[in-house]
């Protein structure tokens, strides 16, 4: 039998694109997309389902109905809008999670993926070249939920012999899709502002360095960590995968490199500042590469000439 793939949170900024992406390699018939809402839009053929993580039954109804190879799960709430609902992070991040191991389980599921994030690090972890293992201390409920469940996937992973697989995706940059609630999404948000006004006033300060990736890299070091032999995955908590570190100020700088008039200023005394300062500033992804070939293709460079030609389309 082929891959049936079921993606919950199917709508949010990674879930759309890599929809596309499965669609492409498994067939638009085989990859059942579901969210608490409806897309804002999607082909006829396209099979889409409304359910909440948090509902058991339901999410186990779909499980059953469509008996999926491989589920992906990214119905999450983000670093900066989990601030402002802690309760509901928790309840969402955790509870999730737990619904879907728990049914992965149960049910038979052969592989589950489960994003986890470079919010799982903290004050304490080292900020240059952060390696997988080190002290790690979020401050984040987001992170904290994050770091939770990077132990609830080992777990049932040892446990239950559950193949569940994961990586710590760092800011991811894309223009299809915009995302919500993050603490990197300035890095996203200035490409589309540059374009309709030509000026960005960034909620980070100027020499605050993150990592990110591009969502290209994004899709296809999923795809790959899903495809790799489960004998050579090393981790079974959440991947380090690294693609590029950039500030504002570098980021506005690349883009003044092809729109010259293009402006920058900035705020202060934004909450997610707090959350950015926290986090590593480089990740080191030795193990993805040593485990399952990683590379990034995209640095800030091209990133920034390939954002900006496809915003020119769309914008
Ligand atoms: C966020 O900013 O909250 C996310 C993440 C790094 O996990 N993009």
């Amino acid at each position: 039998m082929g891959e049936r793939i079921l993606i919950l949170g199917a709508n949010g900024q990674i879930g759309s694109e890599l929809a596309a992406a499965l669609r492409l390699k498994f067939g638009v018939d085989n990859i059942i997309t579901s969210d608490i809402r409806e897309p804002r839009e999607r082909a006829e053929n396209e099979i889409f389902e409304l359910v909440n993580v948090l509902d058991k039954d339901r999410v186990k109804q779909l499980f059953e109905q469509y008996q999926p190879t491989q589920v992906y799960l990214l119905a999450a709430m983000l670093s900066a809008t989990g601030e402002q609902y802690p309760q509901k992070a928790w309840d969402l991040n955790m509870n999730g999670l737990l619904n879907v191991l728990d049914l992965a389980v149960d049910l038979g599921i052969k592989k589950v993926f489960w994003p986890s994030s470079i919010a799982v690090f903290g004050p304490h972890s080292p900020k240059v070249d952060t390696p997988q293992y080190c002290v790690m201390d979020p401050n984040s409920i987001y992170g904290i939920s994050k770091l939770a469940g990077e132990r609830l996937c080992e777990y049932y992973h040892k446990k239950y012999n559950l193949d569940v697989r994961s990586i710590r995706y760092p800011g991811v940059i894309s223009w299809k899709t915009e995302p919500g609630g993050g603490t990197t999404d300035y890095a996203v948000h200035i490409y589309f502002e540059a374009l309709r006004n030509g000026a960005y006033t960034s909620f980070l300060s100027e020499q605050t360095e993150l990592p990110m990736l591009y969502m290209q890299d994004a899709v296809r070091g999923t795809l790959e960590l899903m495809d790799a032999p489960a004998d050579k995955l090393s981790i079974r908590s959440s991947y380090n995968l690294a693609g590029m570190s950039f500030t504002p100020k570098d980021i506005s700088e690349e883009i003044q490199k092809i729109l010259p008039s293009f402006e920058i200023s900035y705020t202060e005394n934004d909450p997610r500042q707090a959350i950015a300062d926290s986090w590593p500033k480089r990740i080191n992804d030795d193990y993805a590469r040593k485990d399952w070939g990683w590379k990034p293709s995209f640095d800030l460079e091209t990133m920034t000439k390939d954002m900006i030609e496809n915003l020119k389309s769309t914008i």
